[in-house]
Order: C-alpha cells, then sequence, then structure tokens
C-alpha cells in the first residue's frame, strides 16, 4: 500500500493502482473517453488529465501510477481547461447529427459535454465525409462519426483476437477501417459486435432490421411469431433504466405483446431442444468412436471464427443448428400443422442479444422447410426501439407469460445464456442418460463463471467425462491451439464468440465504460440467470414435457431422420 492525497483527501491504495483506480477507490470522478479498463488504457485521449504535484504537465489519470507521497489535483482551473480544451477539440470535427443518432442519451461524448459544462465549441475543424460501411447483415460502421478513441480496435484485436479494425493513414487522415479500406463484410470479421458495445459514440452499431419486423405485423395475411433468447431478458431493462441485472421476464412478453405479435414464444424452450440433439450426438461420439471433442454450435460468431481460422475443427463442431434456428424449423412445420396454418405465412423474429445471428438467420443452408427458418433477428437494442416507438410504458405493463403450446423450458434451457450454460445444460442431461441413475445435484459449478477457460471432469458410470468451456475468442484461441497441440484432451468443449457468453452478447444494452469499467456486467447479468434456474420446477431439459410431446407427437427421438432434417446443418469448409 501507498499514502497519497488527492484533493487534499489523505487516502491509502494497493502501489500497483493507477490514479484512476486510486480516484474511484475514493470515489472521486475522473472523466474518461479512450479509457476501458483492461481492454484500452492507452492515455491518449487526454481527457482524464489531473494535475500531479511536482510534474512538469498534466498528467494521464489512466495510466499514471501512484507512488508514496503523490499528491494529485483532480479539478484544478489548468485541468478543467485542459479537458474542456480537448472534448472541443473532438467535438471540432466530429459529425454532430446527435438528434437522429443511434447514440443520442446513450453517448459518451454527448455526456462530457454535459458534465464539463462544454456550451460552446471554439475550434471549426473539418469533419470526414467517409461512404457508410453497411454490407455486412450484422455490423454497420459510420466513419464519419468515430472520434478514434481505439475502444473496438483493443476489442477486436485483444480480446477477440480477431483483428480486422485498425488505424490507417496518417495525421488528420487517421481512420479506423480494415485491410485496404474494405467493407467488414468482406473481410473475416466474425460480427460478434463487441466493437460496437464499447463503441462510445455512433460509429459502430447493429444493423436496423426494426422495419422488416414493422412491415410483418402490419400484414394481415402473416402469423408473427417472436421468440426471446435466454438473455434478453436479464438486460433489457437497462436499455428502460432498470438496475444491471433486473430480470424483465414478463414485462418483456408483454410489451411484445402489445407490439402485436401473434405468439410470444421461448428461445429457452427450443434450448432444451438442442440439449436433446446434442446430448445424443455427445453420447453417440463417446459409444461409438465418432469425432472428439464435440463442440458446440449455438454461438454464430464462434462459427464463423471457426470456418474462417480454425477449419480443421469443423468437423469437432456439433451437427445441431443454434437454439433459435432450431425453434424456426419446428415453428414452420410442426407447430404450423398442429395449428392449421400454411407455414409459408408464418414469420419468425427472434430477438438475440447478438448481433452475429442477423449473419446466421441469412445462411441458406438454415431453411430447413423450404423457407428460412427464421426472417428476422433483431438485438436486444433494437426490440428497446421499438417498444419506445410505441409509447409502452414498459416498466409499469401487467406481466405476461410465455404462450403455450410451447410454453415454459427448463432451468437448462435458461443458464444457456450465460458461459458455461449450454455445458452445465448438457451434463445435467447427459450424465443422467450416460449412468442411468438420477442425479440429484445439478449446479456444475466449476463451468460457471467469467474464468477465461473453464475445466470440468464429471464421473458417469465408468466413464470419467473431460469437459472444458472457452468464452471470447480469444481464449478460444487459447484453447484450441492447446487442443491441438495435444496439451489438452476432452470430449466435449462449449465455446462462445462473446466475452461471458450470450449475457453479455454484441446486441445487449450499451453501457458507458464508467459503468462497465468498474461492474462486471457478465457476472450481474449471469446471476439473474442462475437466480431464475434455481427457481424452475424442472431443471433437466429431457424433463420439459414440451420436448418429450414434441418427440412423441412428431420428432421420434432425439438424431431420428425427421430431426436430423430440421434441427441439423453443416458447415462452410
Ligand atoms: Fe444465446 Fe442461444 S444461448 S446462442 O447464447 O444457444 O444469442 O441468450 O439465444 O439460439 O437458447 C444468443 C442467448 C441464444 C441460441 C439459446
Ligand atoms: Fe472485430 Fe467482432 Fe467487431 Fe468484427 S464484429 S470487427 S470481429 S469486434
Amino acid at each position: 500500500m501507498v499514502n497519497i492525497t488527492i484533493d487534499n483527501r489523505k487516502i491509502q491504495v494497493p502501489k500497483d493502482y493507477t490514479i484512476l483506480e486510486a480516484a474511484k477507490a475514493a470515489n472521486i470522478y475522473i472523466p474518461t473517453l479512450c479509457f476501458l479498463k483492461d481492454i484500452n488504457e492507452i492515455g491518449a485521449c487526454r481527457m482524464c488529465v489531473v494535475e500531479v504535484k511536482g510534474a512538469r504537465s498534466l498528467q494521464a489519470a489512466c495510466v499514471y501510477p501512484v507512488s508514496e507521497g503523490l499528491e494529485i489535483y483532480t479539478q484544478s482551473p489548468a485541468v478543467r481547461e485542459a479537458r474542456k480544451v480537448t472534448l472541443e477539440l473532438i467535438l471540432s470535427n466530429h459529425e454532430k447529427k446527435c438528434l437522429t443518432c443511434v447514440r443520442s442519451k446513450n453517448c459518451e461524448l454527448q455526456t462530457l459535454a454535459e458534465e464539463l459544462n462544454v456550451k460552446d465549441i471554439r475550434f471549426e475543424g473539418e469533419t470526414y465525409k467517409l461512404p457508410l460501411d453497411d454490407f455486412s447483415p450484422s455490423v454497420v460502421r459510420d466513419p464519419n462519426k468515430c472520434i478514434l478513441c481505439r475502444r473496438c480496435v483493443s476489442m477486436c484485436k485483444n480480446v477477440q483476437q480477431v483483428s480486422v479494425i485498425d488505424t490507417t493513414e496518417r495525421g488528420f487522415k487517421t481512420i479506423i477501417s480494415s485491410a485496404f479500406n474494405k467493407s467488414l463484410n468482406e473481410v473475416p470479421c466474425t460480427m460478434c459486435g463487441q466493437c460496437i458495445n464499447v463503441c462510445p459514440v455512433g460509429a459502430l452499431r447493429e444493423k436496423d432490421d426494426t422495419d422488416k419486423v414493422w412491415e410483418a405485423l402490419a400484414n394481415p395475411e402473416l402469423h408473427v411469431i417472436v421468440q426471446t433468447a435466454p438473455a434478453v431478458r436479464v438486460a433489457l431493462g437497462e436499455e428502460f433504466g432498470m438496475p444491471i441485472g433486473s430480470r424483465v421476464t414478463g414485462n418483456m412478453i408483454a410489451a411484445l405483446k402489445l407490439l402485436g405479435f401473434d405468439r410470444v414464444f421461448d428461445t429457452d424452450t427450443a434450448a432444451d431442444l438442442t440439449i436433446m440433439e446434442e446430448g445424443t450426438e455427445v453420447i453417440n461420439r463417446i459409444k461409438n468412436g465418432g469425432k472428439l471433442p464435440v463442440i458446440t454450435s449455438c454461438s454464430p460468431g464462434w462459427i464463423k471464427f471457426c470456418e474462417h481460422y480454425y477449419p480443421e475443427f469443423l468437423d469437432n463442431l456439433s451437427t445441431c443448428k443454434s437454439p433459435h434456428e432450431m425453434f424456426g424449423a419446428i415453428l414452420k412445420s410442426y407447430y404450423a400443422e398442429k395449428e392449421g396454418i400454411d407455414p409459408s405465412k408464418v414469420f419468425v423474429v427472434s430477438i438475440m442479444p447478438c448481433t452475429a445471428k442477423k449473419f446466421e438467420a441469412a445462411r441458406p443452408e438454415l431453411a430447413a422447410n423450404g423457407y428460412p427458418d427464421v426472417d428476422v433477428v433483431l438485438t436486444t437494442r433494437e426490440l428497446a426501439r421499438m417498444i419506445k416507438e410505441a409509447g409502452i410504458d414498459f416498466k409499469n405493463v401487467y406481466e405476461e407469460h410465455f404462450d403455450d403450446p410451447m410454453g415454459d423450458a427448463s432451468g437448462a434451457g435458461v443458464i444457456f445464456g450465460a458461459t458455461g450454460g449450454v455445458m452445465e445444460a448438457a451434463l445435467r442431461t447427459v450424465a443422467e442418460i450416460l449412468s442411468g441413475q438420477p442425479i440429484d445435484n445439478v449446479d456444475y459449478e466449476q463451468v460457471r463463471g467469467v474464468e477465461g477457460i473453464k475445466e470440468a471432469s464429471v464421473k458417469v458410470g465408468d466413464l470419467t467425462l473431460k469437459a472444458a468451456v472457452a468464452h471470447g475468442l480469444g481464449n478460444a484461441r487459447k484453447l484450441l491451439d492447446r487442443i491441438k497441440a495435444g496439451e489438452a484432451e476432452y470430449h466435449f468443449v462449449e465455446i462462445m464468440a462473446c466475452p461471458g457468453g450470450c449475457v453479455n452478447g454484441g446486441g445487449q444494452p450499451i453501457q458507458p465504460s464508467k459503468v462497465r469499467s468498474w461492474t462486471d456486467l457478465r457476472t450481474e447479468r449471469a446471476k439473474a440467470i442462475y437466480e431464475e434456474d434455481k427457481e424452475l420446477p424442472i431443471r433437466k431439459s429431457h424433463e420439459n414435457p414440451r420436448i418429450k410431446a414434441l418427440y412423441e407427437e412428431y420428432l421420434e427421438q432425439p438424431g431420428s431422420h425427421k430431426a436430423h432434417k430440421l434441427l441439423h446443418t453443416h458447415y462452410v469448409k
């Protein structure tokens, strides 16, 4: 520990702290812009400058280390003026179309202008007039709004280890772009959308597909069904000012009904179905000497990453479609038949925490019945926009339940939204089937939490089932390299593209750096998911009565010919 003084307050802090961390510990707010804890700590934007006694110039608090006796001033006239000038210079060449910007009211630049009381911009700079990159089905890049903070670059390069964006050109011409200024659609971007979540302004956003949904809802010919992913219900509330980790399932369903969807179903139910198919696949491959490890296939950003960067693992991937795609295929077959609806009139909308799901839904191989399994994917953020546009009082609606006949999911389906959840859900079923014994303790704690790579050994009968879980593509890379080098061996591996899994997907509500740097969004949202699982009477997929009925009435058994036709897929080599 060291003794320091900040704004005349004496405090003790760990000696490896920066001034910014020390100030945070003392509840002293220092504004930041390029800073993102553990991801982008480059001291580039100079928004966090402070006065350090004895230093020749102002210092960036986010990178300046504390030391014994340090004396810091965070609000001196020189500091306040320097921050204002910096902000005004950034604003001077920023395309200020704030009224219609997707990030209006959630823009860190706008917030800083308010916080620093900037009323006038003393400088006038040239703004960019660069073309919009909106060719990707998932991510739109608007270089005219970019402020060169490099948060997206660090996310893509260091966390996801994909590296398809970087700074190019020099001086005033500097921009963030892909190689040769190609569209994100033409480079091996995984469409994970993590870059969007860390962009402080409106330079990165998802492709907005809300108009397609409004149109479908207004078409009386269509039977419009919506399904919601496990992770949406624990984050959507944030868009309406509710605390991180609020569970808003009932409000969400009510809002969807008010928007006019004909049926509101739960993707979690389809997650139970996925477990039946994927569990069977794991058991078969173990028993019959198939390709191991089986690697999960529900995260489309991960699938795209595997196709581009690790094609040697494509035969390891489970052939299962992801839950929402399975659901789409079932809705346009079993459900349409059961309800007597022409499947060509069934329009399926998936609300997902994910931008890559937009790309996934458009894949030609995901069209089991001759139509796309899923017609439109909206992110959690887009759904919030629709709810706001419809003037729905989200916090005060009367809570509602998912519709029958696809109804409620088991706890296993619920936990899919957090890293390790798919593995835990699968273990609950696979362990019981392989051992032939009922499993009482279904809490597989080893695969929970935010450690980058998690391992578990589970004794099932005479087999010790070896499992691993990786989340975030950088961790996936590490794990796959170890498997490739023969340093690790598993039966079953879960990989999710986004750090923390879907709860922290690229389509989730965006929290500013001053929140996400100090609050672990992944943990807070996951807590809500595990709470819901704990409360449910059925916590194993194979005990879900809807799923049993689906097999009895239609699919026969997991892995049947019909199940294969509807619920399985292949990958691009
Ligand atoms: Fe996910 Fe999935 S859990 S991929 O993380 O397997 O997006 O939430 O919907 O399909 O169920 C996302 C979440 C989601 C699928 C399921
Ligand atoms: Fe990188 Fe993911 Fe953004 Fe693509 S979507 S540029 S892979 S962070």
